[in-house]
């Protein structure tokens, strides 16, 4: 049998990932990113939980997608798989938060893993970057859309086009991560935030998870009119009767849908 690359634990409501290929800091290769879809996949179908953290080691979040395994193939190989494109895309349709815990590393694939959460919080020896054109290639998980859109076009630039690696406090700056916390307190400061997500009416979460991922996709009209509209719909559900019944009675709410 071959041995696990992911490993999957349970903190309360709170799923945790943990890639585990340390000898090659974490590469991602196709057997990592399966298993890593499908334990996202158990965790958004669980009721049981209600916020995911995916991590890595003190030395590397992830080092990039596995060099060694792709170096030989052709174009045919890369198409006919549809590198990149079956399971990663799949991360995309998870419907709970994902929050990266990043310490170390965070290179190409890695960085780019990274942003695909939802949101990062940064060891303060976390190192961000972009290295695929020392290697002649791109980057291929969305490098030159989502960094663009999060640390704007001169900084995506730089990094993209020199591999220059940022550190921590620079990427906080630049809006890429939401905190930087000392390398010894990431997991327990990543598992509270997920904790405190997972407390709260898990409708209301995925809605507003949902509205935000809209705004990278839609003019402003139309994303204004789409969290309206939400936010209309969210007048139906139980959670929100009890989550402003319990505000007025200045108690914690209970809410149903978590
Ligand atoms: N792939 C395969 N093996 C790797 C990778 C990688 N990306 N990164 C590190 N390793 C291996 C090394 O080969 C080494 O193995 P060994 O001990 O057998 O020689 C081991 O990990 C430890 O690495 P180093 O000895 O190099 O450690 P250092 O501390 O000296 O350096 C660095 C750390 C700077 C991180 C260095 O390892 C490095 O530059 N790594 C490559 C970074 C890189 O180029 N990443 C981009 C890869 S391409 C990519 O990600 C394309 C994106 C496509 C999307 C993928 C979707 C997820």
């Amino acid at each position: 049998m071959t041995e696990a690359l992911v490993k999957i634990e349970t903190r309360g409501r709170v799923g945790l990932l943990t890639l585990n290929r340390p000898k090659v800091l974490n590469a991602l290769n196709n057997q990592v990113v399966d298993e890593l879809a499908e334990a996202l996949r158990a965790f958004d179908a669980d009721d049981g939980i209600g916020a995911i953290v995916i991590t890595g080691n003190e030395k590397a979040f992830a080092a990039g997608a596995d060099i060694a395994a792709m170096k030989d193939w052709s174009y045919a190989d890369v198409y006919s798989q549809d590198y990149l494109g079956h399971n990663w895309e799949s991360l995309r349709r998870i419907r709970k938060p994902i929050i990266a815990a990043v310490s170390g590393y965070a290179l190409g694939g890695g960085c780019e893993l990274a942003m695909q959460c939802d949101f990062i919080i940064a060891a303060d020896n976390a190192r961000f970057g972009q290295p695929e054109i020392n290697l002649g290639i791109i980057p291929g998980f969305g490098g030159t859309q989502r960094l663009p859109r999060a640390v704007g076009k001169a900084k995506a630039m730089d990094m993209v086009l020199t591999a220059r690696m940022i550190k921590a406090d620079e990427a906080e700056r630049a809006g890429l991560v939401a905190r930087v916390v000392p390398a010894e307190k990431l997991l327990d400061e990543a598992l509270e935030a997920a904790r405190v997500i997972a407390s709260k009416s898990l409708i209301s979460v995925m809605m507003a998870k949902e509205c935000i991922n809209r705004a990278y996709e839609m003019p402003l009209n139309e994303g204004m009119l789409a969290e309206r509209r939400n936010f209309h719909a969210l007048f139906s559900t139980e959670d929100q009767k009890e989550g402003m019944a319990a505000f007025i009675e200045k108690r914690e709410p209970d809410f149903k849908h978590r």
